[in-house]
């Protein structure tokens, strides 16, 4: 983490009067825990004009359970001078109505590794699990008060617990153990793992139904899930990962007029795949939009990961190009 970035976001934290906090659109547990915690820490300080701005937020079962009173508001104050942007790669994904850049501060706080570096204060890191474990180490480095995590514990290790899909992926290291140890004293982990992670689905019926609506591509080595809800995508995602043949899944969600398609993978860079069709992330999880039918968008998957499973390959190689 840079020292200059955060010396600036010090003196930004004293000087201004109102602050909006914004993830990205179909925010997840880390993108709102952060904005949570960030909107919390901000007490601190005084702050007392802080808006917490989301406009399709509020609708996931886990957001009721954590913050049951909190109403996002849809767009940013007109009057509001600093917008900080958490968890978000770029300025194209803010989840406000009618978002513009024009005279206002942008901080950005983010870990995907697809991040256009946009802020005008920009603490970005692509190794870190989750934007809630940078938000950390910011706020131990300006540290206002002495029990400052006691309130925030929850939506760090909201952030923290998600990304690692419950300490399970790549993103795990020493470093997020000692915070979460740390966060431990005033949280129950179990608990908030439980709300993160309870059932999705009523029946087997529908269930199994859902798996029907899937396709398999790539001889098998690839499988795309066509969901109706934002609680479906997580659940048929890890039920994928555990199939042994299958190295490349896509979720994709009907949304208005497009789909939203989230990309995991065991052992490819998926956020190459993602950039194919204006999208980005992390490598082993990201995501993006796509315009056009379901055969289309099979069809794009098809020769989109056709390109990069044969690129990486290549790169594996042993045998020496003649
Ligand atoms: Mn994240």
């Amino acid at each position: 983490m840079k020292k200059t970035q955060l010396v600036k976001l010090h003196s930004l934290l004293i000087e201004v009067k109102s602050f909006a906090l914004v993830g990205h659109v179909s925010p997840d547990p880390d993108c709102i825990g952060s904005c949570l915690a960030f909107k919390k820490f901000l007490e601190f300080y005084g702050k007392k004009r802080t808006f917490f701005v989301s406009a399709t937020g509020s609708k996931s079962k886990w957001f009721e359970k954590i913050a049951p009173r909190l109403r996002p508001l849809p767009a940013i104050p007109t009057k509001c001078e600093t917008v900080i942007i958490l968890d978000c790669a770029d300025l194209s994904r803010v989840d406000a109505k009618d978002f513009k850049v024009s005279q206002k501060t942008v901080v950005n706080v983010d870990h995907h590794i697809s991040n256009t570096g946009y802020g005008d204060i920009s603490i970005v890191d692509a190794r870190r699990s989750s934007t809630c474990e940078i938000l950390f180490d910011i706020f131990c480095a300006l540290r206002p008060e002495k029990d400052w995590l006691k309130n925030i514990s929850k939506y760090l290790a909201l952030g923290i617990i998600f990304d690692t899909n419950n300490f399970r992926n790549q993103g795990v290291s020493e470093r997020v153990f000692n915070i979460m140890a740390k966060l431990s004293k005033h949280i129950h982990i179990q608990r908030l793992i439980k709300v993160l992670t309870e059932i999705k689905f009523y029946s087997l019926q529908e269930f199994c139904r859902g798996f029907l609506r899937g396709k398999t591509i790539m001889d098998g080595k690839g499988f795309i899930q066509f969901v109706n809800s934002d609680t479906e995508s997580d659940w048929y995602s890890d039920f994928l990962g555990l199939v042994k043949e299958i190295d490349i899944t896509c979720v994709a969600k009907r949304r208005s007029n497009f789909w939203q398609c989230s990309l995991r993978s065991k052992k490819h860079d998926v956020n190459k795949l993602a950039r194919q069709f204006g999208g980005g992330g992390h490598k082993r999880a990201s995501a993006f939009k796509f315009v056009g039918s379901r055969t289309k968008l099979i069809q794009a998957l098809e020769s989109g990961l056709k390109k990069a499973i044969n690129k990486s390959l290549e790169k594996k190689s042993l045998i020496p190009k003649s």
